[in-house]
């Protein structure tokens, strides 16, 4: 498989508004960024990925974007992105932007225009449907309301939109629609980004006629339809194969074999993908199932198509508090789940706040949260009669603010994000957690992310290596093999509470093992393995012999 430098990143994720704020307006900026970008390059990434910052009514934090050439001002300037992305390629970082043309804001000038009127010239640029015997033109649901179709009163039509009802969907089979968006990415590469990552891209198809769906709820008929990939073979000949860079698709409901259509290396459309069966349907650990998951990515995928790792975004619950232990072992355990994710096959995602074991949040009421996911649904049930406070208890688990909260620099009033009033409460927990403490503490989350991120830049083996699983069925023990020009690394981890016996049937010559990296400091490189006890959340990478 072709080496690229796209293979070998590791992306850091900055969701601006809660990063850092310069400005003193209690929200996170383009400024704030730039002011941290030392901080960034200390941990020794490669890559930034920026969330939307684009003007937008912000209704869903800059996914539903009213003007595509223009920085919100909560976010700054053009003159503040410009010099973000200088100042980044200076130190080395590359930028990659969110690319969100599944649909726009409501009050997007394309889009008022296309309401106006039935003849608009942009009426065809939205799905726009009669009413049928009266009501909705279909059964479907959206992500976040219960159907995916808005009526408007002006015109007699519904439109269609995915998500919120400020987010309209484009109409993909329109083709000054995907033309008008083929100059907007030109017009951002042109300025010298390195990539896109692309918002729920394979959602921009829809099925002809928009049929009923015979069980709603499951929205898999939002994905995945025909013409799809006609629409991404024509992105990468109009633009994306123009540029060297790392373009990463957002693709729900798939499996391996259809993800694999999309970044292909010889289909030429997307280079990579996030999957979802981690982060959409693995609600807490299951080792079991979650190996199951690699097993089959990696086989579908080895020697074809490019992965992706992650455990947490802006969209899903912090890594630790979800699928680790966020109280007693909370350090042990982010530095397993880092240790994991930086050396399954596939480009590592780092969500800000991650490297230094940032957990999830329980404000206490509603009105403390901002997730428009989460308070649309709320809604819903509550006006369908269900006690709010249980329907409350039952959305904060999962709620996207649980990732949101602003990034905790020290123990100082606001922790240190701001000197106003954050626009979403702060994690009460920032005097325990924050940057400045994990920045003098010699064996910190941080450090470890630091130590797990430089590996990757001297040992191939952790980016272009096979994958074999040892432990497969096993409830706790993930044992893993990587292979790659004469080097094999032994990934062991512990993932569980308890103590457990390591009696994985793996050769292990002691003159020829050498230990990499471990999260427990006292681990020597003579510590044989076989039926070694390892204490809860520990991770070990060791070289050995082939
Ligand atoms: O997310 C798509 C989305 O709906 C996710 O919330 C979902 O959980 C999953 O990851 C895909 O099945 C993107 C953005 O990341 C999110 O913030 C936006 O709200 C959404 O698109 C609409 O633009």
């Amino acid at each position: 498989m072709k080496r690229t430098w796209w293979k070998e990143a590791v992306v850091y994720q900055v969701y601006w508004r809660s990063f850092y704020d310069s400005s003193g307006d209690g929200v996170g900026d383009l400024r704030g960024v730039i002011e941290k970008l030392d901080y960034i390059e200390k941990l020794g990434v490669n890559v930034v990925w920026l969330n939307p910052f684009y003007e937008s009514p912000d209704r869903d934090n800059g996914y539903d974007i009213s003007d595509y050439y223009s920085v919100m001002e909560k976010a700054g300037t053009m003159e503040d992105f410009e010099e973000l992305l200088d100042e980044a390629h200076k130190r080395g970082l590359k930028v990659i932007l969110d690319l969100v043309v599944n649909h726009t804001s409501d009050q997007h000038e394309w889009f008022l225009e296309s309401k106006s009127s039935i003849d608009n010239p942009k009426r065809d640029w939205y799905i726009w449907r009669d009413p049928v015997n009266g009501s909705e033109p279909n059964n479907w649901r959206s992500y976040f309301t219960p159907s995916t179709w808005e009526y408007d009163v002006g015109t007699g039509q519904y439109y269609f939109h995915s998500f919120a009802v400020e987010q309209p969907d484009l109409n993909w089979e329109n083709e000054e629609v995907r033309e008008a968006i083929y100059d907007m990415m030109r017009f951002w590469l042109d300025k010298g980004i390195d990539g896109f990552r692309m918002d729920v891209i394979n959602l921009l198809a829809k099925i002809d006629g928009f049929p009923n769906a015979e069980n709603p709820e499951y929205t898999d008929y939002l994905a995945n339809n025909p013409g799809i990939h006609d629409y991404l073979k024509e992105m990468n000949e109009k633009v994306l194969r123009h540029y060297d860079i790392l373009t990463v698709g957002e693709i729900p409901f798939v499996t391996p074999e259809e993800g694999l259509k999309y970044v292909a290396e010889d289909r030429n459309e997307l280079k990579t993908l996030f999957h979802f069966e981690v982060a959409d349907d693995m609600p807490s650990w299951d080792m079991v199932r979650y190996k199951e998951i690699q097993e089959k990515w990696h086989k579908a995928f080895y020697g074809k198509g490019w992965n992706s790792q992650f455990l947490n975004n802006h969209d899903h619950t912090r890594q630790v508090s979800r699928y680790g232990n966020d109280n007693r072992y909370r350090k042990e355990s982010s530095k397993l789940l880092a240790t994991m994710i930086h050396t399954l096959p596939g480009i590592p995602y780092v969500f800000q706040g991650e490297e230094i074991g940032m957990t999830g949040v329980r404000f206490d009421t509603i009105e403390d949260y901002n997730d428009i996911a989460m308070k649309n649904k709320y809604r819903e049930e509550v006006e369908k009669g269900r006690n709010p406070v249980e329907v409350f208890e039952s959305l904060l688990p999962l709620s996207r603010d649980n990732s949101r909260t602003p990034i905790q620099w020290d123990e100082t009033e606001q922790a240190g994000f701001t000197e106003g009033e954050p626009w979403i409460n702060v994690n009460p927990n920032y005097k325990m957690i924050n940057v400045k403490r994990e920045l003098s503490e010699e064996d910190s989350i941080f450090s470890y992310y630091k130590d797990l991120i430089a590996l990757r830049k001297e040992h191939p083996v952790m980016i272009y290596g096979d994958y074999t699983d040892l432990s497969k069925g096993q409830e706790k023990l993930y044992v893993y093999t990587r292979q790659f020009e004469g080097t094999r690394w032994l990934i062991i981890l512990n993932c569980s509470d308890d103590h457990t016996i390591f009696d994985i049937d793996v050769t292990i010559d002691e003159s020829n093992e050498r230990l990499i990296l471990a999260n427990y400091n006292d681990v020597s490189d003579k510590d044989v393995l076989k039926n070694t006890s390892l204490r809860p959340h520990e991770a070990r990478i060791y070289e050995i012999a082939l």
